[in-house]
């Protein structure tokens, strides 16, 4: 498999090799071509990256590439994805130039989704063993890739033993690990469940199976001190923080527990990266920037980058800098983690009526902005679904057909169909697939530092509604990023402080001309420039 897919690179690089010579002759502007010239399929990104003039960072920003277990790769012909398949894959993901992937619960649950934990110290029986999890480590961290896995701790499953034991002894040890309400007692908010065959509420906020742990019992604490513990020991570089606002539903206690919890981590691995699921407006996000999280995820990106690329009018620019503006106060040191879509999320490929051009220019505006981007698996390939939650987690699509290692655990509804069968088989093949597409960007952004690192976001007023313009600065170096929602070309001028002398643009016939401060520029329908 392997040598097959080294086969496949090489072929590709070749094209592109053709492709960089084509465009040598037509000038250093010759737009889409520039790209390409940085497109080394991850080769800039394997841990010899060159760190040479890069200050003290506290997190290396990188773009993540999210993995749900279930349905991404089979190893063991079972028809369901595994930690064997990750492995397998990460020729793959090396490709993409991702700095990371964050991987759904590994750890052993009731369901196929993980979400309901009933062991946290083992790997789910379903995607392997231990073994495999620490070779899916090591063989990430040859690569330079960080693994980050999803941290489920404001409950378990109800099969879990605490609960088991909590529900069928009121006297266990396990009893206050949960959250009960006599029949006569109060029963604030919502997500009370009664359990059957007694007089007894148990608080479970999500669903009656995931019942909520009780995170003012100190030994409650002290357990998920030890889990996360357990799983650094292990080599995780971080986690994702399952349902982070909601451990209590008192905000302030919310960030005084991930203060301590972060305190704690951070003794045992001085870098350690905690992205919180906040899924709430950026005012409610914002303070947990300053209180132990130091990335979460901003829920508002992918409807508005949707809105956009959809209405042609941006919809983007005011309310990032809005946001940006917003969590500077809390923090300087903020990461934002955007994303298009996620497991949750109905698929942004859905929202462009299968029109591969503005997923591509989904792409561009994600992969332009600051903090950690995070790509879901089949993303790439422009994978749609409903808003099910099984729907969008339909198997990730390697093949046109079948082969080796696809996940069949259910028919793909959406992306098997006559008229929409994405696959990375053929995408890999095609130079302007929106796979090849997705590894630009990435390339792209690694190669530039101001696009990759730091948090600046200085937006740039263009008189131009269509157009969304703003600056990335980082250690005094500067790219100007100029993105186009509408589907005719536009030119505006804008003005800026210093020299700018070369740029790269996602279509032909872009261009800029710089008098002075003023900088005027002309950009293709639906695409981007990087003007530095
Ligand atoms: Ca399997
Ligand atoms: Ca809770």
């Amino acid at each position: 498999m392997t040598s097959k897919i080294l086969r496949v690179l090489l072929v590709f690089l070749l094209i592109f090799a053709i492709v960089g010579c084509t465009s040598d002759k037509q000038g250093p502007q010759e737009t889409y071509k520039n790209i390409d010239d940085t497109v080394t399929h991850g080769q800039n990104y394997d841990g010899s990256f060159s760190r040479e003039g890069i200050q003290e960072v506290t997190f290396e920003n990188g773009v993540f590439y999210q993995i749900f277990v279930y349905n991404f790769r089979d190893s063991t012909g079972d028809g369901v994805g595994d930690l064997g398949g990750i492995i397998e894959s990460l020729d793959y993901i090396e490709s993409l130039g991702v700095n990371g992937i964050w991987l759904t619960p590994i750890t052993h649950g009731a369901s196929y989704h993980k979400y309901d934990v009933v062991d946290y110290y083992a790997v789910d029986p379903e995607f392997g063993t231990m073994e495999d999890f620490e070779t899916l480590i090591s063989e990430a961290h040859k690569r330079g890739i960080k693994v980050i896995i999803d941290l489920v701790i404001n409950h378990t499953s109800d099969r879990h033993p605490w609960f088991k034991a909590a529900a069928s002894d009121p006297n266990s040890k396990f009893r206050d690990y949960y959250i009960w309400a006599a029949h006569d007692e109060p029963r604030p908010g919502s997500g009370w469940r009664h359990l059957s065959g007694t007089t007894w509420f148990y608080l479970a906020h999500f669903w009656e199976r995931m019942p909520d742990l009780n995170f003012d019992n100190p030994a409650v604490r002290e357990e998920v001190k030890r889990i996360a513990k357990f799983w650094l020991d292990k080599g995780v570089d971080g986690f994702r923080l399952d349902a982070a606002k909601h451990l209590y539903s008192d905000p302030a206690k919310n960030h005084q527990f991930w203060n301590e919890f972060y305190q704690y981590l951070r003794t045992l691995k001085e870098d350690v990266y905690l992205v919180g699921e906040i899924w709430d407006s950026p005012e409610v996000i914002a303070p947990y920037f300053a209180n132990g999280l130091n990335a979460n995820f901003n829920f508002q990106i992918g409807g508005r980058v949707a809105s956009s690329i959809n209405s042609g009018v941006d919809n983007l620019g005011k309310e990032l800098d809005r946001i940006y503006k917003l969590y500077r106060e809390h923090n300087p040191d903020f990461i934002d983690a955007p994303f298009l879509s996620n497991h949750d999320t109905r698929r942004i490929m859905s929202e462009f009526d299968y029109d591969f051009e503005k997923m591509k220019m989904a792409a561009n505006v994600l992969l332009s902005l600051p903090g950690d981007p995070y790509i879901f698996a089949g993303e790439e390939i422009g994978m749609i679904s409903n808003d099910n939650h099984m729907d969008i987690r339909e198997p990730f699509k390697w093949y046109k057909d079948t082969g080796p290692g696809q996940t069949t655990w259910r028919p793909n509804a959406f992306n098997s169909t006559e008229k929409w069968s994405p696959s990375v088989e053929e995408q890999d093949k095609d130079p302007n697939s929106l796979l090849n597409h997705f590894r630009k960007m990435v390339n792209l952004r690694n190669s530039h530092y101001p696009l990759r690192y730091g948090n600046d976001f200085q937006l740039v007023e263009n008189n131009n509604l269509t157009v969304l313009s703003f600056i990335r600065e980082y250690q005094g170096e500067r790219v100007l990023v100029v993105h186009n929602f509408y589907s005719q070309p536009q030119t505006i001028t804008v003005t800026v402080e210093g020299t700018f002398t070369n740029f790269k643009g996602t279509k032909s016939g872009a261009n800029f001309t710089q008098r002075g401060n003023e900088i005027t520029i002309t950009i293709p329908p639906l695409s981007s420039m990087f003007i530095y």
